[in-house]
């Protein structure tokens, strides 16, 4: 683990580098972005907001736009910097902000990239200098409900998300338990490892959510002969509106069992190997696996999915042993704490036979059943 926060630490160090020389030679047409307001008067109200934007992570490129809820004020506007989702722009802000991602994302349930483009936002208030916003499923799908309870009901924003983020749990938990304690939705991701102060139970609920939801999207474009990521744009939308007047969903009988579906269907072990089809990803793990002189081709070839966690097998020649053991799950979010395949009440963390047919997961080669 120690080893690893160190690995993050270089990275973050060559993701600020990056950052930088893109700021300096940043000034090209690439149309909609431009660079950091940096501009700052005697007491100013600038902050610096970095984050990651994830559906599945956005690709380096996705445009991040800022703006101040208070008479709508564009603050500025950024690009997603790598393909792990990562952002950080400096804006005045004297008020609640709201922050939009838009593009192409990599979705954990197909394994590539999406051909259309997806919006997220969330709405933050900037109290402190140094500001983490991770824009997410989550803060999307509350995002509208909070600003009835600012615009509505004159809350303030700290207790709308506050309370917005409860009602969600509370909205959602016929399907997916409620992790225990405060959860932020700001603060979460579908990867681990990858920022400081990791809330890695939240990160596995939004993970569980992300793929149920989109999961469900494969099931509704199949049906309507569209596409998944135009059929996820459109349900998490409608289920943000829903929300957004009172705090709860209001899901046909039909809707959910269709998510009850789509949930038995779900891989969690074909969604971690997924994941790591992400470049950056894939070489955070294996720096955390301490096999050093594996290439991210063969590692990729060679992985092998053993239950939960993965067991790596390298071509490369070396001094080490050509196969380690490690957990993935420390990398990807561990979904199974929150998905209950066979619908038993069990969550899969805690089932030892995730698809109830009566053949233990350690001895199933099938353990979540057909799932695809
Ligand atoms: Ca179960
Ligand atoms: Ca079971
Ligand atoms: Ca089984
Ligand atoms: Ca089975």
């Amino acid at each position: 683990m120690n080893d690893l926060y160190g690995l993050t630490r270089v990275f973050c160090v060559l993701m600020t580098a990056m950052l930088l020389g893109c700021s300096e030679g940043g000034t090209g047409g690439t149309g909609g972005i431009s660079p950091p307001d940096v501009t700052s008067g005697p007491g100013g109200g600038d902050v610096s907001i970095s984050g990651y934007g994830h559906k599945g992570p956005y690709e380096a490129g996705a445009s991040v736009t800022v703006v101040q809820l208070e008479g709508a004020v564009p603050r500025g506007s950024t690009a997603i910097i790598s393909d792990l989702g990562d952002y950080e722009i400096t804006v005045e802000a004297d008020g609640v902000l709201q922050i939009d991602v838009s593009g192409r994302y990599f979705s954990e349930t197909v394994g590539a990239y999406t051909g259309a483009e997806i919006a997220l936002s969330a709405i933050v208030d900037p109290i402190s200098q140094d500001t983490r916003v991770n824009v997410n499923l989550l803060t999307h799908l509350i995002h509208s409900r909070v600003l009835e309870l600012i615009d509505a009901d004159s809350i303030e924003a700290g207790s709308a998300i506050e309370m917005a983020q409860s009602e969600f749990l509370l909205a959602f938990s016929n399907l997916l338990p409620p992790p225990d304690g405060v959860t932020v939705f700001s603060n979460l991701l579908i990867v681990n490892a990858i920022q400081e102060g990791d809330d890695e139970v939240g990160n596995a609920y939004l993970l569980a959510l992300s793929s149920l939801l989109e999961r469900h999207a494969t099931n509704l474009a199949a049906e309507n002969g569209t596409a998944q990521d135009v059929e996820l744009g459109s349900f998490i939308n409608q289920l943000a509106d829903d929300l957004s007047n009172d705090g709860a969903l209001d899901l046909s009988a039909e809707v959910e069992a269709d998510l009850q579906l789509a949930m038995a269907e779900l891989n969690p072990s074909a969604i971690y190997v997924n994941l790591l089809g992400i470049d950056q990803l894939l070489e955070l793990a294996i720096q955390a696996s301490d096999v050093v002189q594996a290439d991210a081709s063969v590692f990729s070839e060679t992985v092998n999915v053993v239950d939960d966690s993965f067991e790596f097998s390298v071509n490369a020649e070396s001094d080490d042993p050509l196969t380690a053991t490690t957990s993935v799950a420390e990398i990807v979010a561990d979904m199974d704490l929150f998905i209950d395949t066979d619908g038993d009440g069990v969550v899969n963390g805690d089932d030892t036979d995730d698809d109830g047919d009566g053949v233990a997961d350690v001895d199933d080669d099938t353990p979540y059943g057909d799932g695809q």
